[in-house]
């Protein structure tokens, strides 16, 4: 879709789907030009048509992994369905970067139950608008939520967090700035246990005096909610910027190893996102992207599909 058709649709219409399409721009424009120049541009599939696409996927940050898995796949589907043009091989493609994809249904089972959401990730990721936009979603759906502002390391994060519980209107524990964050959780675990609240939300902070000490201080948070909350159903989310490329892979990857991460929270895919490092972290970390952030608002927060998403990159409507 070009940005002239987007500007053309009334403001309702503007949903998740034509922003993410919008936001997939630059990507969208490496990838599936590239593509259309090569289907257009070869008669036959052979290794110098593979190599191209190859070159495009990875370009579009889908990462060398993933890639050579997609393009595997597709060589087999070429092969078993007899397909002799590189136009038929469209379609292929998309399914295969699909089943590149798919690990499993991701989960919202956290919307049903009593349940702490630790969400974590580097500085600037966008965690503290992440954890506003969902309090708000949760909210919505007439859930009580409590916010702990266990980021006490960065000046202000209490304050931004703070403006981010009115706009969804929920309650915050907090403590004072340089306060050891696993005693905010702790407070926050027993006020949202007196309060009956459905979801505790815990936004950390992204950056210590050193990278060991935010580990340690993610585990030492991880014991509190064990011990003080054990029937709480747990979700520990990464909020990855996908602005930032193969970054974002390697961050995923530092946290995986101190926390036991079940979902992904990508943010700025309205931006001049790198659309393509989905299905790179989807793929390469197992770890399903649950949701995406497509703008700064309050309502910029948005489930993700996979299926959708590799439509949306290649602007199948
Ligand atoms: N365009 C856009 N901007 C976003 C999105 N999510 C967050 N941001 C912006 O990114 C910047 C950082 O967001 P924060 O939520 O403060 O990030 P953080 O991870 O909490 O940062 P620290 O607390 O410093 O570690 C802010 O200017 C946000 O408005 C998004 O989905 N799209
Ligand atoms: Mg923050």
């Amino acid at each position: 879709m070009s940005e002239e058709v987007v500007n053309n649709e009334s403001e309702e219409k503007k949903g998740f789907f034509a922003r993410l399409v919008k936001g997939l721009t630059k990507t969208r424009n490496n990838i599936v030009n590239g593509f259309e120049s090569v289907f257009s541009g070869f008669s036959k599939i052979d290794e110098e048509f593979y190599e191209e696409l190859e070159e495009i996927l990875i370009i579009g940050d889908i990462g060398v992994r993933a890639t050579e898995e997609i393009l595997d796949s597709l060589r087999e589907k070429v092969k078993e369905n007899h397909i002799k043009e590189p136009m038929d091989c469209k379609q292929l493609l998309m399914d295969s970067i699909k089943e590149q994809m798919d690990v499993g249904e991701a989960a919202y089972r956290f919307e049903n139950e009593t349940s702490v959401i630790l969400v974590v990730g580097v500085n600037g990721v966008g965690k503290t608008t992440s954890v506003g936009k969902l309090a708000k979603k949760l909210k919505d759906q007439n859930k009580k939520v409590v916010l702990a502002a266990a980021d006490t390391f960065r000046a202000a994060a209490k304050e931004q967090l703070e403006e981010w519980s009115h706009r969804a209107g929920v309650e915050m524990i907090s403590g004072q700035e340089g306060a050891d964050p696993a005693s905010v959780v702790f407070d926050a675990t027993q006020a949202a246990k007196a309060r009956h609240a459905d979801v505790l939300l815990c936004d950390t902070a992204g950056r210590l005096h050193n990278k060991k000490n935010l580990m340690e201080e993610l585990k030492k948070i991880n014991r509190i909610l064990e011990r003080e909350f054990p029937d709480a159903y747990r979700e520990t989310l990464v909020v990855l910027d996908s602005t930032t490329g193969q970054n974002a892979l390697a961050q995923a990857r530092e946290f995986k190893e101190a926390a036991d991460l079940s979902g992904i929270i990508l943010t700025k895919m309205d931006g001049t996102a790198k659309g393509g490092i989905a299905v790179a972290i989807q793929s390469e970390l197992g770890i399903p992207v649950k949701y995406i952030g497509v703008g700064e608002q309050v309502e910029d927060l948005e489930k993700f599909d996979s299926d959708a998403f590799v439509d949306a990159l290649f602007d199948v409507k």
